[in-house]
């Protein structure tokens, strides 16, 4: 039996596990990581907490891109603590104003064959490259920079053949949304997509890295593609070709399941309010009028995608209704349309600029007017995530963006009507890009290392540390949701927020305030043990809990507001790692249907939880809901290492701080 890529470079990286047992916990050696700043600030006070003097893999890079608006000292302390951490430790550092991490890694270190994780859900980005690159928590990347290995269940390896080429305007983000349309954003779980097929030849590297950069919204553990004579010719046209290797499927590969999609036949799509998976033609959704148009995101913000838009909008000016903004992925990209006219023409049109950073995808900026309709080229378009909660966020291409952006309203580039008499100006792509890394910088040799300071501002805060496992856990139902929650519910985001993400106590007082304002008093509340011995508390959740971004924050602040465990009928993949890292207990309904046994305020209790997840039997864990008086099964299903790690109250407990 031959090899998927996926199995070739999982084969050449495993340490640890049997990856012929699907599902099986494996361990992966880790050439390269990224963090950036938003999750980097954790993620390296867990590795200085590790001792470990210099990081271990063969290239670690610490980017700044999502809190770059400096309202306030925090932010530009934070960049400054990542500068002088990652300096001393070994690690490249990309300066704010660099661009998007995924774009520059992609762009500059990316190496096809290679293992990649980065503190970031879109990660898989790297996956346009040939690599397996996977999203993971801060303490996960802090982990493998240490040199250890990074666990995942064996997954399933998903063939997506791409037959025929896509019509013109119709572009790489409606290959992907149709993806999502027939999988939805819980049809990745456990699995990696790999696309293959005569298609794959007609899409260029950045383009291939759009598909495997939302891949992540399927809740794929990762998305990857061949690399071939194209990456190679990317490579290249990077000045590094030396990186390239040739990577494909053996012929004789077998594969868990295969979808077909005939690229010739897709329209332009979207993905309406207020998730990835709804997706319909922008036909059906029809003509509807818009206020705002977002372009750039580590989705769409590479040159040719920037080009794209210039050429639409070259000539033509934004409508009067509509506010656009455009935000190239680097800098690389950035200089190269300053240099050949491009950004004019898209500033001529009444374009804003705005700098070369993650912006209004994570809502730093440019939040909508009001129930505002606004067309982005993210990923993302969960409820208040663009920082007003009544704004309805469609998900389209850049074609499809800049194109609605003159006219006012939603617009079908393939279809006449809608351009009227307007020219597109292609503006030609060139064939080497323009190499200035002045904005990445080396780390000190490792003897100027030793000495270096690390510089912490008053808003990087201590990590909280669970306590090992009790025996008994007490506590109310603090909390019940439904499907589908995201971290953006658990721990919001914005301009606001995101300047806290180094001050656990002060980030807490957000947690789950999108559900619920009252939580995090009700849980601090809640923490105090009462007269009958109620201490902390439960999370009731339905499927596919915690979608979404890799933010460690979503079990940092319950952690620290006394969360004990989160009882759902599914999670997804990287937020229940990082529940299990941090020490919260992760348990599924055995029945789904005895989430409707739970109510918010109900009295629960667990009895020898820590004896069951103890001798592996999880399967015999038993939730009374004594407000009720009736019994409900649990499941929780854990890996030895897991076990250890709930047991001691986490990874960092077990490790005691030190090494791996
Ligand atoms: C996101 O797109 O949600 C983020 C912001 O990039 C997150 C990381 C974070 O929360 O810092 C992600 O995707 O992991
Ligand atoms: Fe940044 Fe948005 Fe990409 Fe997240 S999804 S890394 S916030 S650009």
């Amino acid at each position: 039996m031959g090899f998927t890529i996926t199995e070739k470079i999982i084969k050449s990286h495993l340490t640890d596990g049997d990856m012929n047992i699907k599902g099986s916990e494996i361990g992966l050696k880790i050439d390269q990581t990224l963090t950036q700043d938003a999750t980097g600030t954790m993620a390296y006070l867990q590795f200085e907490a590790m001792g470990v003097p210099r990081v271990k893999t063969e290239r670690s890079v610490a980017y700044i891109d999502h809190n770059t608006l400096q309202t306030g000292f925090e932010n530009a302390d934070d960049h400054r603590y990542i500068q002088s951490v990652a300096g001393k430790y070994g690690v490249w550092f990309s300066r704010p104003g660099n661009g998007i991490c995924h774009q520059i890694h992609l762009e500059r270190f990316g190496k096809p064959g290679k293992t990649l994780i980065g503190s970031d859900s879109h990660t898989p980005t790297g996956g346009g490259l040939g690599m397996l690159a996977i999203g993971a928590g801060g303490l996960d990347v802090a982990v493998a920079m240490g040199g250890g290995a990074y666990y995942i269940s064996m997954p399933e390896i998903v063939n997506i053949k791409l037959t025929g080429g896509l019509k013109p305007f119709v572009s790489a983000k409606d290959v992907i949304l149709e993806v999502l349309r027939i999988l939805s954003v819980k049809g990745g779980v456990g699995k990696v997509m790999e696309y293959s097929g005569d298609g794959v030849k007609t899409l260029s590297v950045p383009e291939r890295a759009t598909i495997t950069n939302m891949g992540a919204e399927l809740g794929a553990t990762s998305s990857i593609f061949p690399s071939d004579e194209i990456t190679r010719k990317f490579l290249k046209a990077q000045g590094r070709e030396e990186d390239y290797v040739p990577l494909e499927p053996d012929k004789n590969a077998v594969y868990d399941a295969l979808i077909e999609i005939d690229l010739s036949k897709l329209e332009p799509m979207a993905a309406c309010p207020h998730s990835p998976d709804n997706v319909k033609t922008i036909e059906e959704i029809g003509k509807i009028k818009i206020d705002q148009v977002c372009i750039g995101s580590c989705t769409n913000s590479s040159l040719s995608d920037m080009l794209t838009v210039a050429g639409i909008l070259n000539g033509n000016d934004v409508h009067p209704n509509v506010d656009l903004s455009i935000a190239p992925g680097s800098k690389q990209v950035f200089e190269m349309l300053a240099g050949n006219g491009a950004l004019a023409d898209m500033i001529e049109s009444g374009a804003r600029i705005l700098e070369a950073a993650c912006g209004p995808c994570i809502g730093m900026g440019q939040s909508p007017n009001s129930g505002g309709v606004s067309l982005r080229t993210f990923n993302r378009n969960f409820e208040g995530r663009s920082g007003t909660k009544d704004a309805q966020v469609y998900l389209v291409s850049p074609e499809t963006a800049a194109l609605s952006a003159i006219n006012g309203y939603l617009s079908n580039p393939t279809d006449k009507t809608d351009w009227g008499n307007k020219q597109v100006y292609k503006v030609p792509h060139p064939e080497k890009f323009l190499i200035n890394d002045n904005m990445i910088i080396e780390p000190l040799d490792e003897k100027a290392a030793k000495t270096a300071e690390i510089k912490r501002g008053p808003n990087i805060n201590e990590f909280p540390k669970n306590t090992p496992l009790e025996d008994v856990i007490r506590a109310y139902a603090l909390l019940k949701v439904g499907d589908n929650i995201t971290t953006d519910h658990i721990m919001p985001a914005g301009a606001k927020i995101l300047p806290l993400r180094s001050n656990i106590p002060a980030i807490s007082e957000y947690c789950f305030t999108v559900c619920d304002e009252t939580f995090p008093k009700r849980a601090k509340d809640a923490k105090t043990p009462d007269k009958e011995g109620r201490a902390g508390g439960i999370i009731i959740g339905g499927a596919n809990y915690g979608q979404g971004s890799s933010r460690e924050h979503a079990a940092l602040a319950p952690l620290y507001l006394g969360i004990k465990a989160v009882i759902c009928k599914s999670f997804a993949r990287i937020h229940r790692q990082n529940l299990i890292n941090n020490g919260i207990i992760p348990l599924l309904f055995k029945n789904s249907e005895d989430y409707d046994k739970i109510s918010q305020g109900d009295d629960l209790e667990i009895l020898s939880i820590g004896d069951c997840i103890k001798n592996q039997n999880s399967a015999a864990i038993i939730i009374s809901n004594l407000t009720k008086g009736i019994d409900i099964h649990a499941d929780g299903a854990f890996s030895e290492r897991e076990t250890e790690m709930l047991l001691a109250g986490g990874l960092l407990n077990l490790t005691g701080g030190e090494g791996l």
